[in-house]
C-alpha cells in the first residue's frame, strides 16, 4: 500500500495505491487535504489505464529502436550543432502541466541558464496564462490567494467559465456538501448550460466572452451600494480608475437584466462568496482582463484571502502550478522571480553556476510552433503533451512538426498524432513508475511515488533531460534522484523569498532521502517565516510598494465575430470520462461509455435550419480546417452558438480534431489562445453509407469518417463515408484484419442493411452492421456479442428479455445506464437519493448526479427539445 497522487486534475487528490496481479488497485485517500478520500470516475478507473498494451518501450529514432547511449548522444549532439550554428534561440522545449515538478524543474535549468535562450514554453499557455498574466497585475505574483477549505466555508461559490461538476469533480462534490450542510448558494456563469448548470440555483447563460462586462456592473453595484471596504482600499492602487472604467464599460451581457439582479444581490448580500473561475475565463482574447475584472470586485470588498471568501482559479493539469513555480512559462525565470529583472537574473544564474542565462522571454506556445512552421526553430523537443492535436490552428501545427529539421518527443506511447510526427522518441517512464511531487489548485504539494516498474527501457522524464545536458557539456546536473532535484528548488525558492518573492519552500531545502519518500502534503509558503495559510487579508502584496492593484479594464468581444460565411460560435471544451487526447482514459472501457465519439451539440432550431439529422453527420468548417462530428440536438446551447469537446485526435477519430477549427487568435497579455469562441459553418455530411463496427481485436478503419474505442470485449468503430463499399466481405476483412476468417451473412435487401459477422475459432471475432443511415442499434449489446460462441439465430443485437439494455452509461463509477436509471425512475424512484438507492448510480464521486436529475425531471416532464446522448 503506498500513498500518492492522481495524475488527472488539479485537483490533486490523493489516492492509496496497492499493486495486484493486473494492475493497480486505487482507493481515495481518507487523510489528504485535496479529497478526504473521494475520488471520481477518472480517478476511480486508474487502475485500469496502466496496462502495457500500446507503451513505448524502447527509445526510437527515425522509427527504430535502439539504445538509450545513441539516442540522448543523438539529441545532444543535434541541440549543440543547432545553437552553435544558429544561436540559442534556435532550438525550444515545448512542456506540460502534467510533468512533475523535479522534471519541470531540470527542463527549465537547462534551457535558461544553459542554453540560453527562454524559448521554453508549456501547455500551461493553454491553460493558465491568462490568470498568471492576471494574478501578477493585481497581487505582483502569480498567487492563489485561498484554500479548498474556502469552498467548504462559502455562503455564496459562482463558478465562472468552469464545469466544476465534470472537470473537478471533487471539489464540486466539496461545494455540494457545503450546500447541504450550510445551505451554499451555487451561481454558474457560462454561456452554455453544462450540467454543472443544471445543479446550481441561478445559472446566467451571458454572451460569449461578455465576462467583463458582467463583473464590470457588478463592480459598479459594489461601488454605488457603498460596499467597498475603505480600510482595505488603503493598501490597494488603481480603485478609482477600475470603478470609472466599469462604469463607461456600457457592452451588453447578454443576461436578462432581472436575472442579472439577482446575481448581483446575492454577490453583494453575502461577504462569504468565492468566485471560481476556470477555461471560459483563461480562454480568451480579453482572458487577462477577464481575471482582473473578477479579482477587482473581490479587492474592492476585502473578500479576499479570509474563510470563505476569494478569487479562486482552479487549476486543471495536475501540475500547472508546479510548472509555474519552477518557471516553466517563456516569460518566468524560476520560483515566481522575474526574467526581466536583472538582479534576479543574477541571483538565480549564480545558485546554478550558469554558463549562459537567458535575459529576455521566449516565444509562447502559439508563436513557438509558428516559428517551427517558418524554420526559425530547428530543433523542437516536446514533453507530455500532444499539441499536434491540442493547439489551435492544429493542421498548420502538425504540419509545422512534420517540417522541423530535429524533433524529439518523450512520451509513454508512439501512438500520439505528435510522437508519430518525432525524429526521435524517448520512452517515458509513466504515472505510478516513477516518483516526485506535484502542486494543486491550492498550493498543496503532494508526492507522486512509484508503485509498479517502469517497463522495458522507459526512464524518467527528469532523467533524459538531465542526461542530454551533460552531454552537452554542461555541469549541474548529476542528481541522484529526484528527491536531490527537489532539495535544490527548495533551496533556490529561499532567494526568491529573500527577495520577498511569494514561493518559498525553504523548508524543506535540506529534507532528506527518506524524509522526501515519507513526505506528507503540504501547502506553500513553507519557510522559516511562514507556513501555509491564505494571502492577502492582510493587504500585503508581492509588488514593488507592496500594495495591491485593482485594474481599469474595459469588455471586448471575441477575436472572430459571426459572419455569413461563418454563422455560428463554436465553444470547445471536455467531457466527464475522457482525459484530453485521451492517450490513457481510452483504455478504460467504462470510460468510453459516456460519450463514446466526437459529437457537436446544436440548438434543435438551428439544426433544423441547416439541414442536419439528430445522429447524423455534420461537415463542420472554419477558416483554418474542417472537421466531421456526429450531431446532437441540446438545448444545453442557445441559437447560434455550438459545443464540440477536445478530445478526439488521428488516433481515435481524424477528422473529430476540433482544433483543426481553432483560430490561434492571442490574448495580447498572457499570449492565451482564444479556444473557445471560434466561428464555423456547420452543412450536413453527405454520407450515404453508415456502419457500426465491434471486435475483439484492434480496427484500422480508413472511411471519410470514423471513430474508434475500446470496449469491454475489444474495440469498436463508428463508421461512414459518401458511397457504400463495392465488396462489403473484402471490406470487412480489411477493417478487422481477418483475411481468412468466414463470415455469417444475413441481409436486409429492402432496407439496404447489411450485417456480417466474422467467425473465429467458433466465436464471433467481430461484428459489422451497415446500411444508408445512421445505425440504431444498442451499442452494449452488440458488444456483449463479440467472443461468444457462434449458435444459429445469435447474431441479431437484441437484448434479452432477462437482459435489459443498459443504455449509454451514465454512472461510469457503478456501470449504471441511462435505461436502467430511467427504469428506476419511473418505478418511482423521485429523485437523486432514491436512484442512487435503486440501482448505486451516483453514489460513488457524484459527478453524474446532474445528468441523474435532469432525466429523472425529464421522465416527469419530457422537455421540448430533449438533449441526447451520442449513442
Ligand atoms: N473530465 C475531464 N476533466 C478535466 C480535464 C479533462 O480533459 N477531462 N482537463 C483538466 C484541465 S487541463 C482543465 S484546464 C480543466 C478545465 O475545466 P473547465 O474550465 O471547467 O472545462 P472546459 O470544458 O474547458 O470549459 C469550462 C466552461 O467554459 C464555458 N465557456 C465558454 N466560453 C465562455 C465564456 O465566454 N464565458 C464563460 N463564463 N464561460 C465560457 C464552456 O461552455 C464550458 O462549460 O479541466 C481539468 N479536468
Ligand atoms: N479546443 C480546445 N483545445 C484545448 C483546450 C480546450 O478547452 N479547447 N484546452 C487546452 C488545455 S487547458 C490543455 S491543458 C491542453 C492539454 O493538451 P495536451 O497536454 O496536449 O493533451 P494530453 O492528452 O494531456 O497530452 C499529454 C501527453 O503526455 C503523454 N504522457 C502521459 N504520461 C506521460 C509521462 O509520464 N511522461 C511523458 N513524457 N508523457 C506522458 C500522453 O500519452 C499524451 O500524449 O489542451 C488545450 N487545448
Ligand atoms: S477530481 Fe478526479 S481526476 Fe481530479 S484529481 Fe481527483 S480523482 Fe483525479
Ligand atoms: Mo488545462
Amino acid at each position: 500500500m503506498t500513498r500518492s497522487t492522481c495524475p488527472y486534475c488539479g485537483v490533486g487528490c490523493g489516492v492509496i495505491l496497492t499493486p495486484v496481479a493486473n494492475g493497480i488497485r486505487v482507493k481515495g485517500d481518507p487523510e489528504h487535504p485535496a479529497n478526504l478520500g473521494r475520488l471520481c470516475s477518472k480517478g476511480t478507473a486508474l487502475g485500469e489505464t496502466v496496462g502495457l498494451s500500446g507503451r513505448l518501450t524502447a527509445p526510437l529514432v527515425k522509427g527504430v529502436e535502439t539504445d538509450w547511449d545513441a539516442a540522448l548522444d543523438l539529441v545532444a549532439a543535434r541541440f549543440r550543432d543547432t545553437i552553435a550554428g544558429h544561436g540559442p534561440d534556435s532550438v525550444a522545449f515545448y512542456l506540460s502541466g502534467q510533468m512533475l515538478t523535479e522534471d519541470y524543474y531540470v527542463a527549465n535549468k537547462l534551457m535558461k541558464g544553459f542554453i540560453g535562450s527562454a524559448n521554453v514554453d508549456t501547455n500551461s499557455r493553454l491553460c493558465m496564462a491568462s490568470t498568471v498574466a492576471g494574478h501578477t497585475r493585481a497581487f505582483g505574483a502569480d498567487t492563489v490567494p485561498g484554500t479548498y477549505e474556502d469552498l467548504d466555508q462559502a455562503d455564496l461559490v459562482v463558478l465562472v467559465g468552469s464545469n466544476l461538476a465534470w472537470c473537478h469533480p471533487v471539489l464540486w462534490q466539496r461545494v455540494e456538501a457545503a450546500r447541504a450542510a450550510r445551505g451554499t448558494k451555487i451561481v454558474v456563469i457560462d454561456p452554455r448550460r453544462s450540467v454543472t448548470a443544471d445543479a446550481a440555483d441561478l445559472h446566467l447563460p451571458l454572451s460569449p466572452g461578455a465576462d467583463v462586462a458582467l463583473f464590470n456592473r457588478l463592480l459598479v453595484a459594489i461601488a454605488d451600494r457603498g460596499l467597498t471596504d475603505a480600510a482595505y482600499l488603503a493598501r490597494i492602487e488603481g480603485a478609482d480608475a477600475a470603478i470609472a472604467a466599469a462604469r463607461a464599460d456600457l457592452a451588453e451581457t447578454g443576461v436578462a437584466p432581472a436575472l442579472l439582479d439577482r446575481f448581483i444581490d446575492l454577490w453583494c448580500a453575502t461577504p462569504r462568496v468565492v468566485t471560481v473561475f476556470s477555461q471560459g475565463v483563461n480562454q480568451s482574447t480579453s482572458g487577462t482582463d477577464k481575471v482582473n475584472a473578477i479579482l477587482n470586485c473581490h479587492l474592492a470588498t476585502g473578500r479576499i484571502g479570509r474563510p470563505g471568501m476569494g478569487p479562486f482559479s482552479v487549476t486543471g493539469q495536475p501540475n500547472a502550478m508546479g510548472g509555474r513555480e519552477v518557471g516553466g512559462l517563456a516569460n518566468q525565470l524560476a520560483c515566481h522571480l522575474a526574467l526581466e529583472n536583472p538582479d534576479h537574473r543574477q541571483a538565480v544564474g549564480r545558485f546554478w553556476n550558469a554558463t549562459r542565462m537567458a535575459d529576455r522571454p521566449g516565444l509562447k506556445a502559439v508563436d513557438l510552433f509558428r516559428a517551427a512552421g517558418d524554420g526559425r526553430i530547428k530543433a523542437l523537443w516536446i514533453i507530455h503533451t500532444n499539441p499536434a492535436v491540442t493547439l489551435p490552428e492544429a493542421d498548420a501545427v502538425r504540419a509545422a512538426i512534420a517540417g522541423c529539421d530535429f524533433v524529439v518527443v518523450s512520451d509513454v506511447t508512439g501512438a500520439t498524432d505528435t510522437a508519430r510526427l518525432a525524429h526521435v522518441l524517448l520512452p517515458a517512464a509513466a504515472w505510478a513508475e516513477k516518483s516526485g511531487t506535484v502542486t494543486n489548485s491550492d498550493r498543496t504539494i503532494s508526492r507522486q511515488r512509484q508503485v509498479i516498474a517502469a517497463p522495458g527501457q522507459a526512464r524518467p522524464d527528469w532523467w533524459m533531460l538531465a542526461q542530454v545536458a551533460r552531454r552537452m557539456g554542461f555541469s549541474g546536473f548529476d542528481w541522484s534522484g529526484p528527491a536531490a532535484i527537489f532539495r535544490e528548488h527548495a533551496a533556490l525558492s529561499g532567494i526568491a523569498g529573500r527577495f520577498g518573492r511569494d514561493f518559498d519552500i525553504s523548508g524543506k531545502a535540506r529534507i532528506s532521502d527518506a524524509g522526501y519518500d515519507v513526505m506528507d502534503p503540504f501547502r506553500w509558503p513553507f519557510s522559516a517565516h511562514r507556513q501555509g495559510g491564505r494571502f492577502f487579508a492582510d493587504g500585503q502584496f508581492f509588488t514593488p510598494d507592496r500594495r495591491g492593484r485593482m485594474v481599469a479594464v474595459t469588455s471586448r468581444p471575441p477575436a472572430a465575430m459571426p459572419s455569413e460565411k461563418r454563422p455560428l460560435r463554436l465553444n470547445t471544451g471536455r467531457i466527464r470520462d475522457q482525459w484530453h487526447t485521451m492517450t490513457r482514459t481510452n483504455r478504460a472501457a467504462r470510460l468510453n461509455r459516456h460519450l463514446g465519439e466526437p459529437f457537436i451539440d446544436l440548438h434543435p432550431a438551428d439544426a433544423l435550419q441547416l439541414g442536419v439529422a439528430p445522429f447524423g453527420l455534420a461537415e463542420v468548417t472554419s477558416d483554418h480546417g474542417s472537421a466531421i462530428l456526429r450531431v446532437v440536438l441540446s438545448d444545453r446551447v442557445g441559437r447560434g452558438q455550438a459545443f464540440a469537446p477536445m478530445h478526439w485526435s488521428g488516433e481515435t477519430a481524424p477528422t473529430g480534431r476540433v482544433d483543426a477549427l481553432v483560430p490561434g487568435a492571442l490574448d495580447p497579455i498572457s499570449g492565451q489562445p482564444e479556444l473557445k469562441a471560434a466561428t464555423v459553418s456547420v452543412a450536413p455530411f453527405p454520407a450515404r453509407w453508415f456502419a457500426f463496427a465491434a471486435a475483439a481485436r484492434d480496427i484500422t478503419p480508413d472511411s471519410a469518417y470514423w471513430a474508434r474505442r475500446v470496449t469491454e470485449s475489444g474495440h469498436a468503430a463508428e463508421l461512414a463515408d459518401l458511397t457504400a463499399p463495392a465488396d462489403i466481405e473484402a471490406f470487412a476483412r480489411r477493417l478487422f484484419d481477418l483475411p481468412e476468417a468466414q463470415f455469417i451473412r444475413s441481409d436486409d435487401p429492402a432496407r439496404g442493411l447489411a450485417t456480417l459477422a466474422l467467425v473465429d475459432r467458433g466465436r464471433i471475432g467481430a461484428l459489422l452492421f451497415s446500411g444508408p443511415a445512421p445505425v440504431a442499434l444498442a451499442r452494449d449489446a452488440i458488444i456483449a456479442r463479440i467472443g461468444a460462441p457462434v449458435l444459429p439465430g445469435s447474431l441479431a443485437p437484441r437484448a434479452r428479455a432477462d437482459q435489459p439494455d443498459n443504455g449509454p452509461l451514465v454512472c461510469a463509477c457503478t456501470g449504471v445506464g441511462r435505461n436502467r436509471i430511467a427504469a428506476a425512475a419511473q418505478a418511482g424512484a423521485c429523485d437523486v437519493a432514491a436512484i442512487a438507492r435503486a440501482t448505486g448510480a451516483g453514489s460513488n464521486c457524484g459527478a453524474c448526479r446532474p445528468e441523474i436529475a435532469a432525466l429523472v425531471a425529464a421522465i416527469s416532464s419530457p422537455p421540448p427539445s430533449p438533449a441526447l446522448a451520442a449513442e
